[in-house]
């Protein structure tokens, strides 16, 4: 009874050193981790590109990965966002006074279903 109680308090000390050891690089981790994302956030910029005059002001901007773009229909006729290389279906039509918000992953050319003239570009510059 004795020695299996010896042996487990000789035990211990190596989990309890190896669970310091643990914690204390999971807590490093985190804590890189939140100075990491908190920097990534205070650099996230929000655009807003009009819909006005059968345009896209600006129609081309520079981005970064998770920047957020709304784009704001000025014009009395609805408009959507439709990527122009795989035709993939930004937004949905937006009526006079609509929104559509986004979160930039890549470069992107897109222009609108209804009028192809219509034509914008999001520029993805590499962060640093
Ligand atoms: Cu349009």
């Amino acid at each position: 009874m004795n020695d299996v109680s010896k042996h487990q308090i000789s035990i211990k000390p190596t989990h309890l050193k190896r669970l310091l050891c643990m914690s204390s690089g999971i807590l490093l981790y985190l804590a890189l981790q939140n100075v990491a994302s908190a920097e990534n956030s205070f650099n996230l910029n929000q655009y807003t590109i009009e819909i006005s005059g059968f345009a896209f002001v600006p129609k081309q901007l520079e981005v970064k990965t998770g920047d957020t773009i709304t784009w704001i229909n000025k014009d009395i006729v609805p408009h959507n966002i439709l990527e122009s290389i795989d035709q993939r279906i930004i937004s949905p039509e937006l009526g006079p006074g609509e929104r559509y918000t986004f979160v930039v992953k890549e470069s992107m050319l897109y222009h609108c279903e209804l009028h192809p003239l219509m034509k914008g570009k999001l520029l993805l510059t590499p962060v640093p």
